[in-house]
């Protein structure tokens, strides 16, 4: 396929993915509206459709809980292709909702789209910017007190099974949840897909929600996991950025965000882990460190972080595979090319990694991470991930997110 029929392709994707006004990740596997994945078709559509582009935020928004999150899962319309939907999380909210968030990409993205769409953009980043800003105060006030940020179920971190949460996910009592059936092995192979431990643990954090009445305050005390994660910190420091740079251009005071920005820059030093030379997950009910380098601290560079030093250790592990950078250390004992986020290669976080690599001046690794991660699209198609050593194509096809970063970053040549 050339790379103008690819483009086609990759709107031929977005537009087969909605569902009216929001985007499923693909059909089949995802059947509803999930966080970050929007914030990315979002993106997406501003190549082609603007308008569009701006309706799916407003849609997630429109999901916004009174106290400022921005749920992970909108359950817009009943199916019975996902586990676990609205009858598990019971969350009493309208539309339905998950009762966790997600990475908080929203107003990195939305600034890029407002660029896209100066003039008649205007109006509308306005009346999302008070949304916005409330849920960054939601990150602050509820996942932001240890320093960086902390996630209270592997889902949050939207990396689900990376081996940054097995310390924390250890020590979760996944035996008495009873009986439940999986959805997402009947649409693709199990040996890409978390385990059943893994899966009982899941649903026993959401029990513990759903019992508490998601009652954040008891969540985040007394709830059965709580990691702090390096990616979701990085993210948000950048996000709570570019929100400020918004913010001043719509005439708002943005202090507070600058404020919450500086916090958490000053809380990386409780997540520095000096025996792997890196930034690392770290379990906040132990103290004890994931010790794992991967994909997660490549994201030092977006919210321009990086150590001294960082950039030897983690670009030695992206040197060990052939396409992209992978979901932890190809050495590592954890490491499994294929199991979704236990090694796997996703063109949608290397994009936000060569986002970061550009913008801190490294435009080399930034060209070498776009033509590694075009070459595995032009060659299998929009895949949910891949194999970073032999680049099979694995998870969903026909994937909203991998389209979308076709049409923004990795389909586009350099100088084109
Ligand atoms: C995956 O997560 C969901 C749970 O949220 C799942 O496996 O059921 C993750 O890759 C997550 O990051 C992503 O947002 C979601 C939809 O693409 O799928």
């Amino acid at each position: 396929m050339t790379d103008t029929t690819l483009d086609d392709r990759a709107r031929a994707i977005l537009k087969g993915n909605d569902r009216g006004g929001y985007t499923v990740p693909t059909h089949g596997l995802y059947p509803y509206q999930w966080n970050w994945d929007s914030a990315f078709a979002a993106w997406g559509f501003s190549t082609f459709d603007v308008d569009r582009a701006w309706t799916e935020l407003e849609t997630l928004f429109s999901a916004q809980w009174g106290d400022g999150m921005v749920p992970h899962i909108v359950f817009h319309q009943a199916s019975e292709g996902y586990f676990p939907g609205p009858d598990v999380w019971q969350t009493g909210t309208t539309p339905a909702s998950s009762g966790i968030s997600q990475p908080p990409v929203a107003a990195i993205l939305a600034r890029r789209i407002w660029e896209a769409d100066a003039a008649a953009g205007r109006d509308r980043i306005a009346a999302l910017y008070p949304k916005l800003l409330a849920w960054h105060r939601w990150w602050h006030d509820y996942r932001s007190r240890s320093g960086a940020v902390a996630i209270t179920h592997p889902w949050e971190s939207g990396r689900d099974n990376c081996p940054d949460w097995d310390p924390g996910m250890r020590n979760v009592d996944g035996s008495k949840v009873g009986p439940y059936t999986r959805r997402d092995t009947g649409h693709v192979d199990a040996s890409m897909r978390p385990g059943k431990e893994d899966y009982d643990r899941y649903v026993a954090m959401v029990q513990f929600g759903r019992a508490c009445g998601w009652d954040q305050e008891t969540i985040v005390e007394t709830g059965p996991f709580l990691m702090a994660d390096p990616a979701i910190t990085f993210i948000l420091i950048r996000a709570h950025r570019d929100l400020a740079a918004i913010g001043a251009e719509l005439g708002h005071s943005v202090t507070e965000l600058e404020s919450w920005a500086g916090e958490l820059e000053a809380g990386l030093a409780t997540i520095w882990n000096p025996e792997i030379g890196c930034y690392d997950a770290r379990d906040l009910r132990t103290g004890e460190f994931a010790g794992i380098l991967g994909s997660g601290g490549f994201l030092a560079w977006l919210s321009g972080a990086a150590r001294e030093g960082v950039e030897e250790t983690l670009f030695a592990i992206w040197d060990k595979v052939a396409y992209g950078i992978p979901s932890s250390d190809p050495g590592s004992a954890h490491f499994n090319p294929r199991r979704y986020w236990r090694g796997p290669m996703w063109p949608v976080v290397n994009s936000l990694i060569a986002m970061g690599f550009a913008e801190a001046g490294n435009g080399a690794a930034a060209e070498r991470l776009r033509r590694e991660t075009a070459t595995l699209i032009r060659e299998h198609g929009f895949y949910e991930y891949f194999d970073p050593v032999d680049g099979t194509p694995c998870g969903g096809s026909d994937f909203t997110w991998t389209a979308a970063v076709w049409l923004t970053w990795a389909g586009k040549e350099e100088g084109a």
